[in-house]
């Protein structure tokens, strides 16, 4: 640990050597001194962590001996004279332990790559049990929670279950991660613990849209959202909501009545919402009473078939509630997540059969793992959760009543599909994704049962430039992934695609979806030439070139870097 720039090979063997003092680590006991008999072991549940001067290979038992070398496996029966005269149990670990996190934080690639102050706050809100998804979604959500910060877990209510909560039902699931937690630690460090998780669920009040918002409608879920806010952190809070969003909107409700234009101001300026469609009335309520506030929707109702537009529905519904095709529906179908999600360890169990499609609120987070695609601030960008443009929808029948102001809201890709067809949508904005971010969840359920070694972990794309690059109509623009990595050791494919959506600058093609040519674009070392024809003025703009990196681990794990090329006079 005491090298410079360990390379892949070391960092493993770093990592595994971590994991085996932890495997060791014996806790449950400590050495008193007895009078008369010296020291033995006796069982103290407070006893700080001991480890073994030896340990039998093949079983990782600790062991003992007196001098005729025959091996005991209780220290009480040895001895006195070597029991007292020798070191059979030390703190050794500890040190280990110590050594390794500053480390980690300063060598461990995978582990650097979402520091605590990176990470995105999160408050959910749920209505979960009114239907199976949201139980899914919350499998997947505490999967990834190594790289959020949950400030909570709240039960709502919604258009589809008006009168009641289920907390219980998220702490049933959060008891499963708590069986599984310190084995998905081996993988990728900063799970939070199950004690924690259980102490931030909390619920709205049992009853539908803005007849619990008001005078005396303030909930536990409500309050630990101001709290959240209000909580002197920088960093913005995350409100995914899958359900109805009243308990958003007594909040917001509350620091209106209570408090001043300003200070209502830097409370409304410190969320970030997205909602899966209106699943209630206080949706609406909330984009025009708050205008300010940062907001992703496909709005709309469900009675009005607004689940079938929204963009969302692209994660899985294929068939139900949105009907497209060009996605392939058999990584998110039943048979396929028996065989890799339901059958994995105690959260596997937790993972119900889908009823309509599976995890149709997974898109309200998605866009914020980390995965060196997502921007969150930028849902214009695209990435796992699909993509969002500004402005003001115009009035559909699904509608509740006409929007007032500008928010983040369905947008289109063109992405050639898996039936070889050319498909413009903004569902595809997010299955574009998919065999990525299920592979990412089947490998991230490997990870609660499995070891090290016997999971896949992603591979680590490198550019070698800045991540911004300026060049003019006509130019030469280099790209190069050199320095790419997997901390398995497994080799990666490269892809590098251009998102023309994503950017300002404007070129098309008559024929094809990608418009734009680039020269080996399967290498790690590719160009291309800033286009000339069929530009539309002023010819200048933001182009996003996306550097794709998959292992040949099993599942292939795939992750990015965008490339922003800023096209100038
Ligand atoms: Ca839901
Ligand atoms: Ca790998």
């Amino acid at each position: 640990m005491s090298l410079d720039n360990p390379s892949p090979e070391i960092q493993r063997a770093i990592r595994a050597g971590a994991a085996w003092f932890e495997s060791a680590k014996i806790t449950g006991i400590r050495l008193e001194k007895q009078q008369g008999i010296g020291r033995v072991v006796i069982e103290d549940l407070d006893g700080s962590p001991l480890w073994a001067r030896f340990y039998e290979i093949e079983t990782n038992r600790p062991f003992f001996c007196d001098r005729d070398g025959i091996r005991k496996y209780r220290f009480n029966d040895i001895k006195a004279e070597r029991r007292n005269g020798y070191s059979w149990y030390g703190s050794w670990g500890k040190e280990v332990a110590k050594t390794y996190d500053t480390w980690k934080e300063q060598w461990l690639d995978t582990a650097k790559s979402v520091s605590a102050t990176e990470k995105p706050r999160i408050l959910v809100l749920t209505d979960i049990e009114n239907e199976p998804d949201d139980a899914m979604s919350m499998v997947r959500f505490l999967t990834y929670s190594n790289q959020f910060e949950i400030e909570g877990l709240v039960a709502t209510t919604s258009v589809h279950q008006q009168n009641k909560t289920a907390a219980w039902r998220i702490k049933e699931i959060v008891e499963a991660y708590g069986k599984v937690r310190d084995n998905l630690e081996l993988h990728e460090p900063g799970y939070p613990k199950a004690e924690y998780l259980l102490s931030v669920i909390k619920e709205g009040r049992p009853a539908y849209g803005m007849h619990a918002v008001g005078e005396g409608m303030d909930s536990s879920g409500s309050e630990l959202l101001i709290a959240a806010v209000d909580r002197n952190d920088p960093r913005p809070l995350w409100v995914p909501v899958w359900g109805g969003p009243n308990v958003l909107a007594q909040a917001l409700w509350k620091i209106r009545a209570t408090r001043s234009p300003e200070a209502l101001d830097k409370f409304v300026a410190k969320l970030r919402v997205y909602t899966i469609s209106d699943q209630d009335d206080s949706g609406p309520w909330i984009r025009k009473t708050f205008p300010k506030l940062f907001y992703i929707a496909s709005p709309g109702l469900s009675a009005g078939g607004a689940y079938h537009f929204a963009t969302w529905s692209g994660i899985s519904g294929d068939n139900f509630h949105a009907r497209f095709t060009g996605a392939d529906f058999s990584i998110v179908d039943n048979p396929c997540l028996d065989q890799n999600i339901r059958c994995k360890g105690p959260l596997g169990e937790q993972y119900p059969h889908m009823k309509y499609l599976m995890e149709g609120d997974t898109p309200s987070f998605l866009g914020l793992v980390n995965n060196g695609l997502n921007v969150s601030e930028r849902p214009d960008w695209g990435g796992w959760g699909g993509r969002y443009e500004f402005y003001t929808p115009r009035k559909q029948k699904w509608h509740l009543e006409a929007e007032t102001r500008p928010f983040w809201s369905d947008a289109v890709d063109e992405v050639l599909g898996v039936d070889g067809h050319w498909q413009t949508s903004n569902h595809a904005t997010i299955w574009r994704w998919r065999a990525a971010y299920q592979n990412d969840f089947v490998a991230r359920m490997d990870w609660t049962i499995k070891p090290y070694d016997a999971a896949n972990h992603p591979p680590m794309p490198k550019l070698g430039h800045p991540a911004e690059l300026t060049a003019k109509a006509g130019e030469r623009v280099n790209l190069s992934a050199e320095g790419t990595t997997d901390p398995d050791g497994d080799a990666v494919s490269y892809e590098w695609f251009y998102y023309g959506e994503a950017g300002t600058f404007t070129v098309s093609s008559a024929r094809s979806g990608q418009p734009l040519e680039i020269k080996n674009f399967d290498q790690p070392n590719a160009w291309f030439t800033v286009p000339t024809g069929r530009v539309m003025p002023p010819g200048t703009g933001t182009m996003h070139i996306i550097l794709v990196v998959t292992d040949k681990g099993s599942p292939p794990l795939t992750r990015y870097q965008r490339v922003i090329v800023n096209v100038v006079d």
